[in-house]
Formats: C-alpha cells, structure tokens, sequence
C-alpha cells in the first residue's frame, strides 16, 4: 500500500489484496511412496504455479487433508503397507471428501484394475510413467470446475448473495479474525407476506432482488452480505466503528423504502426492519446473530421500517 493520504487509492490498493487472496493458489495433494515420482510430480505442478504437498505414510492422510485443504488428491496405487485404492474408498464415505477429485497416477496397467480403482472412487486414472503436459492439464481443469461447483452451491440463486450456511461460516471466520470493530446487522422485509398475498409471488422475488441490489451496491467488497432465509438478510461490516456502520445500515433503510419496485398496475414501496450488534460487545458469530436478532425483534414490535441495536 503505497504512502499518501488518499483513501480511495488506499481502499483501492485493499481491494486488490482481496481480490487475490480469493483466487488462491491451487493446492494438490500428492500421495506416493516414490521419492523420484514426489519430485517429478511436484516440478511438473511448479512450473504451472501450482502447490503441492506429498505423504508416503497413510495414517497422516487425515490429518494432511485437515490441515491442507487441498483441490486434489495425486493417489498411487501401490505403497508399503498402504493401497490408494482402499484409502479412496474411505475417503468417499466421508461427507466432506464425497466430491474433491481424486485422480489415480499408477503404472498399473492392467484395464480391469484400473476399472476397478474408478469404481471405489477415483475420477480419472493416468499412466506412469506420465505426460507432464497431460498431467497439468488434467490437474488445472478438474480443480477449475471443483472449485467453480464449491462456488455456486454457496450462493443463493434467486440474489446471488451467499447463502445461509455459507454466510455463518463466512461470519464465523470474520469474528476469528476481526482484530477491532465488526458490526453484524439482520434485515428482515416488513410485512413481505402482505406484498406477497397482494401482488403475487414473483413480485416478492422481484422485491428480493431490489433489496440485494442495493445492497450490493452499497457495501464493500470486504463486507459480507447473505440472504439468510426468505426475505431476511445477514450483513457484517469489518474495520469501521459501530456509529459508523450503523449509519450505512440507516442510509441503506432510508434508500430501500424510497425505492420503487414495479408491479403489473404500477409500483409498489416496501421497507425493512433492522437489528445491529457489534463486537466486541458480543464476541462470538452466535452471540453477534442472536444478540442482531434481539434488536430486529425490537424494530418490529416498535413499528417497522427502522433500526436497533
Ligand atoms: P414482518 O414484518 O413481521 O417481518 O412480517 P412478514 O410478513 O414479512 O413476515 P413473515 O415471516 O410472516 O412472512 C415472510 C414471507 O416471506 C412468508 C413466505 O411465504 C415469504 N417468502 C419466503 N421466501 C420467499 C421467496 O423466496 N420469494 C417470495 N416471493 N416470498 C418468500
Ligand atoms: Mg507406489
Ligand atoms: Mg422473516
Ligand atoms: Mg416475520
Ligand atoms: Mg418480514
């Protein structure tokens, strides 16, 4: 970040750093007995900016996957002690492994093997010795579409917003590590049921969608924004103080209620109620959401279209 006291170039040199640390560097597990086949694969992957990291012992595989977090699993076949194959099929009755892609890199060459490694659970089986270029490409692709199916089941389809599971997990990670204000607010669309019953159910859609435009367009990258249920919204807001936050929060409330939304026989007004709550007055993702909560409750029973905290 460079010196200077312009803060949109600042916020800007911020973003960038955002931007890059989501599109992280793919990270490859390779498992492999072979110390000659450990080095050729990981140069191969190298020269394609790919990371990797390699275990020949298989009682560390849990553990590695754990703490590594890889895209993709390099398996052997045949190790000491250890068979690729039978640790593929674990590793397919685990909820969490059920779809990271594990490709076989063997010598085996005998096709009912090979059909048979695929059937417990490999995605692609490739001959030793290898065709790096072939091995890269097959590596990159099959990562690109994990990554890219991980990416659309966290997203709502109707906003495009995170979901819900994905927007605690993201509040979570956010309050570990806030390292000063955090400001947690649930919206929820008042009296949506009515706009629903009166306009019909697309119009509510549309008025969804109306709501996480605005939203998006008025919060920052770092900010995370999730559609929580129905017509309810989870917003957080990282490094600005709570006063601050809640003001967005209000010129937010204020805007959406001006804001007209079509309908077959003209245009309709909706608002929304508000609950905020900050760290560290609550400390901890569930004490921000039920503490945020509370103070939606009380918006509501004080006549809507306004914000607690
Ligand atoms: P309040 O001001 O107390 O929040 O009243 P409300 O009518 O907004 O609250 P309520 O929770 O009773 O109604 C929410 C409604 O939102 C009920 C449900 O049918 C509707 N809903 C939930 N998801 C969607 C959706 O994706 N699209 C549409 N159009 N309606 C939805
Ligand atoms: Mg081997
Ligand atoms: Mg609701
Ligand atoms: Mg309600
Ligand atoms: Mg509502």
């Amino acid at each position: 970040i460079p010196s200077g006291d312009q803060p949109a170039m600042v916020l800007n040199c911020v973003l960038d750093l955002v931007q890059t640390n989501e599109q992280e560097q793919y990270r490859v597990l390779v498992v492999e007995d072979s110390r000659v086949a450990v080095a050729l694969i990981q140069r191969t992957l190298a020269q394609h900016g790919i990371d990797t990291k390699a275990i020949n012992d298989p009682g560390k595989l849990l553990d590695v996957l754990e703490s590594y977090h890889p895209d993709l699993i390099l398996m052997d076949m045949y190790m000491p002690r250890f068979n690729g194959v039978e640790a593929t099929r674990v590793l397919r009755q685990m909820a969490q492994y059920s779809s990271l892609p594990i490709v076989y890199l063997s010598g085996e060459s005998d096709v009912g093997m090979q059909v048979e490694a695929l059937r417990l659970g490999g995605d692609q089986f490739l001959m030793k010795p290898f065709n790096p270029v072939l091995l890269a490409a097959v590596v990159k692709t099959r990562i690109e579409r994990f990554r890219e199916s991980r990416r659309s089941t966290r997203l709502d389809g109707l906003t495009g917003l995170l979901n819900h599971t994905a927007a605690k997990s993201r509040l979570k990670d956010m309050v570990e590590e806030a390292d000063g204000a955090l400001t947690v607010a649930m919206i929820d669309i008042d009296h949506f049921k009515a706009i629903n019953d009166t306009y019909g159910h697309p119009v509510g859609d549309q008025v969804i969608r109306g709501l996480a435009w605005l939203l998006k367009g008025r919060l920052r990258s770092i900010d995370l924004i999730g559609r929580y249920g129905g017509e309810e919204f989870m917003i957080a807001l990282p490094a600005i103080s709570p006063e601050q936050a809640g003001s967005v929060i209000e010129r937010i409330r204020h805007d959406f209620a001006a804001l007209p939304h079509a309908h077959p026989g003209g245009a309709l007004y909706a608002s929304f109620s508000a609950g905020i709550a900050s760290y560290p007055l609550a400390d901890t993702a569930a004490a921000l959401t039920e503490a945020a909560d509370g103070a939606l409750l009380q918006a509501k029973r004080l006549g809507r279209n306004r914000v607690e905290q």
